[in-house]
């Protein structure tokens, strides 16, 4: 959010500040085959995968070392089995479809589908229900709910039930209203053994805040609210007076080390070459261990 307007990244950015918890307590129990999607809003589910933070600032600044090659910019981030897209609602059938060839083909992956409450607005969302329900597709449908879609208060645009959308296709869902990693950990964990030992879908709604603007300086929430959520809904917060205090700072210093290293990297790093267009690096170039 500093560096956006030294006009340091290209496109657009929408950090995942204040809904941390959401993407580590569901992705901490996923194995390596199985498929996460995920949104505009993909930079916390993307670190959370494990993506290497040097690649995703790379991919920001369309540096040849970005996650794709620096030509699929802040929302378009493929590596190994994660795939984002901007397009709102529009990874949803192409999870269903995943999800169910990796059924067919008789491999065990499962597939998480990160959208907000906004895309319950899309109805291609309902399609993808549908498909995924009557095909027992392995997916679990996790919905951030942080209560607003843009500039848009869901009290303004969401009518009736988030989770009777998803009985209405006969998908169980449950609910939870935290900020809290350890409580998202073990509800992630129960779901995603149902999916995987029942093969076929279920849904997380979790009710989350959002710290940040929408996207760069689009926030339109009175002041005091905002001050309020970063205050009773912090997830770094929460976990974090779980730590001893001296171990808490040392993880900070180093997670702060770690994070302004990979952004100096990435600055100093090669816009790809013109030539190498037709054959864009679709893997980060960055050698595993070199962060
Ligand atoms: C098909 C489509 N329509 C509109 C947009 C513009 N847009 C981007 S994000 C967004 C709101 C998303 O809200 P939500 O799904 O609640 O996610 P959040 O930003 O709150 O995480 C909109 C309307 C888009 N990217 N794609
Ligand atoms: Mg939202």
């Amino acid at each position: 959010m500093e560096e956006f307007p030294k006009g340091r990244f290209f496109g657009t950015t929408h950090t995942y500040l204040g809904q941390e918890a959401n993407a580590v307590g569901v992705l901490s129990h996923l194995a390596a085959e199985d498929i996460v999607t995920s949104n505009h809003r993909c930079h916390g589910h993307f670190l959370a995968y494990g993506g290497e933070p040097r690649a995703l600032f790379a991919e920001l600044m369309g540096r040849s070392t970005g996650v794709c090659g620096g030509r699929g910019g802040s929302q378009h981030l493929h590596w190994r089995n994660f795939y984002s897209s901007g397009v709102l609602g529009g990874m949803l059938p192409l999870t269903a479809g995943m999800a169910l060839a990796e059924k067919v083909q008789g491999r065990n992956a499962i597939a998480v589908a990160f959208l907000g409450d906004g895309a319950l607005g899309e109805g291609v969302l309902y399609e993808s229900l549908n498909m995924a329900s009557l095909w027992n597709a392995p997916i679990l449908f996790v919905v951030e709910n942080n209560h607003i879609a843009q500039t848009t208060a869901i009290e303004l645009n969401l009518a009736g039930d988030i989770g009777e959308r998803f009985s209405a296709f006969g998908i169980l869902s449950a609910r939870l209203d935290t900020s809290d990693v350890l409580e998202i950990l073990s509800r992630a964990q129960e779901l995603l053994e149902s999916v995987r030992s029942q093969n076929q879908p279920h849904a997380l709604v979790l009710d989350t805040h959002r710290f940040g603007p929408h996207s760069k300086g689009d926030d339109t929430r009175p002041p005091d609210v905002i001050r309020r959520i970063q205050q009773d809904r912090d997830p770094i917060k929460i976990h974090g007076a779980r730590l001893d205090t001296k171990i808490r700072a040392e993880i900070e210093t180093q997670v702060e080390a770690e994070v302004s290293q990979a952004f100096e990297r990435a600055l100093h790093d090669p816009f790809p070459l013109i030539e190498s267009h037709e054959d864009a690096p679709r893997q980060p170039q960055i050698a595993s261990g070199e962060h």
